[in-house]
C-alpha cells in the first residue's frame, strides 16, 4: 500500500537512505529498477558460476588417487551444488523464476566465471582449483557477506563457511604433492602455472574498464572493487605458494611494500586481457562443452523436475 501512496523521489530518498545506514534491503522493500536488474543480473551468474564449475572437477571424482580424496571431493562438488541453489532463491526473490535464469544461461545470454572454461588435465589441477579458485572465490565472497541486498548477502555467509573448507582441501592436495616424488613436484608446478592467471581473472576486469562496478559501489552490492580484491588475493596466496616451494609464474612479481599489518605486497605484471575477453565472450577452450553438458543435464532432468511437481500438487489437493 505505502508504494503506491508514496512518489518515486520519497521512495529513492528512503531507499538510499537505508543504504547509506547499512540496512538491508529485503525482497519487498522498494528497490529502483536499475539496482533490481544489477541484482538479477549478478547473483544469477554468480549462481550459474557455481553450477558449472561442478564440471571441471566432477571430471575427477572417478579417478580421485584414494577412497579418502574421492569422499572429500564428491562433498565439496556437492557443497558448489548447495550454492548454486542458495543463489537461484536469493536471485528468484527478485521476481525472475528459476527457468527463466536457466534458459538465459542456454540462450548464453547470461554469463558464468571464466575460470570454468579451462581443462583439469590432472589430479594436481583439483589442488589448484581448490587453492586458487575458491581462494579467489572466498577473497570476493567474504567480502559480498556485507552487500547490501539481504538474501544475498545471507547466502554468502553460509557459502563463506564452506568454501574455506574447500580452499584448504586444495592447498593441502597441493602441500602433499609438493612432499612427494620429482613427478608430482612438477605436475603441481604445471597446475600452478595453468591456474594462476584464470585465477586472478575471476575478479573480473581493471575498475577503470568495469561497466558495472560504478553503481555496484554506490549502492553496496559490491563492497571492493575489482582490483582492490585482486590485489588482496595476490597479497595473501603469494607466501602460500612460497612456503610450499612453488614458483608464481610471472617473472615480474616482486615484494613492493608491507600492507597495514605488516604483509608483504607485490608488483606483478597484468593479465592478458585479450585472452579473458576471448573466453568471457564464448571462446575459451571449453565454453561449448561446459554449456553442452548444462544443456544436456538439464533436458536429462525433466522428468524428475515434472515427478517433484506433479507429487508437490498431489500432496496440495490432499491437504486442501
Ligand atoms: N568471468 O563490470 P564488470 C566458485 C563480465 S563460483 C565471466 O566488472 P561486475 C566455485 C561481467 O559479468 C563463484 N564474466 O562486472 C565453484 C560483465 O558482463 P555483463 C564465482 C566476467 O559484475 C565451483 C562484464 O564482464 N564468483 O566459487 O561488476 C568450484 C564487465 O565486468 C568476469 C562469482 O561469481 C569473469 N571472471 O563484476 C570452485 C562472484 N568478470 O554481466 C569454485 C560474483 C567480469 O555486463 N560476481 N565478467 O554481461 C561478482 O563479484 C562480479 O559479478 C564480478 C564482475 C567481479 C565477477
Amino acid at each position: 500500500m505505502k508504494e503506491t501512496l508514496l512518489d518515486e523521489a520519497t521512495l529513492l530518498a528512503e531507499f538510499e537512505a537505508k543504504i547509506d545506514a547499512e540496512i538491508k534491503i529485503e525482497p519487498r522493500d522498494w528497490m529502483p529498477d536499475a539496482y533490481r536488474k544489477h541484482l538479477i543480473r549478478q547473483i544469477s551468474q554468480h549462481a550459474h558460476s557455481e553450477v558449472i564449475g561442478m564440471q571441471p572437477e566432477g571430471n575427477w571424482i572417478t579417478r580421485a588417487p584414494s577412497l579418502r580424496s574421492k569422499k572429500i571431493l564428491l562433498a565439496k562438488i556437492q557443497d558448489e551444488g548447495g550454492h548454486g541453489l542458495y543463489l537461484y532463491s536469493a536471485a528468484e526473490t527478485l521476481g525472475v523464476s528459476r527457468d527463466q535464469y536457466i534458459q538465459w544461461l542456454h540462450e548464453g545470454k547470461a554469463k558464468y566465471a571464466s575460470v570454468f572454461n579451462y581443462p583439469t588435465l590432472n589430479w594436481a589441477d583439483i589442488g589448484a582449483i581448490g587453492w586458487l579458485v575458491d581462494g579467489a572465490a572466498i577473497t570476493n565472497q567474504v567480502s559480498l557477506q556485507r552487500t547490501s541486498y539481504g538474501p544475498y548477502s545471507r547466502a554468502m555467509v553460509r557459502i563463506c563457511k564452506e568454501e574455506s573448507f574447500h580452499q584448504r582441501q586444495g592447498y593441502e592436495i597441493m602441500w602433499k604433492m609438493m612432499e612427494g616424488t620429482k613427478d608430482q613436484q612438477r605436475m603441481a608446478q604445471d597446475a600452478i602455472n595453468r591456474w594462476w592467471w584464470p585465477a586472478l581473472m575471476m575478479f573480473g576486469p581493471h575498475d577503470s574498464d568495469s561497466a558495472h562496478t560504478g553503481n555496484a559501489m554506490k549502492w553496496k552490492i559490491k563492497r571492493e572493487t575489482n582490483d582492490r580484491l585482486r590485489e588482496k588475493f595476490i597479497n595473501k596466496t603469494v607466501p602460500q605458494a612460497e612456503l610450499i616451494g612453488l614458483k608464481v609464474p610471472d617473472a615480474n612479481l616482486k615484494v613492493s611494500g608491507t600492507d597495514s599489518f605488516g604483509e608483504p605486497t607485490y608488483d606483478h605484471s597484468d593479465i592478458n586481457w585479450e585472452e579473458f575477453w576471448q573466453v568471457v565472450n564464448g571462446n575459451g577452450p571449453c565454453n561449448e562443452q561446459r554449456l553442452e553438458h548444462h544443456v544436456k543435464a538439464h533436458q536429462d532432468g525433466k522428468w524428475v523436475r515434472e515427478c517433484a511437481k506433479a507429487f508437490q500438487n498431489n500432496n496440495d489437493s490432499i491437504n486442501r
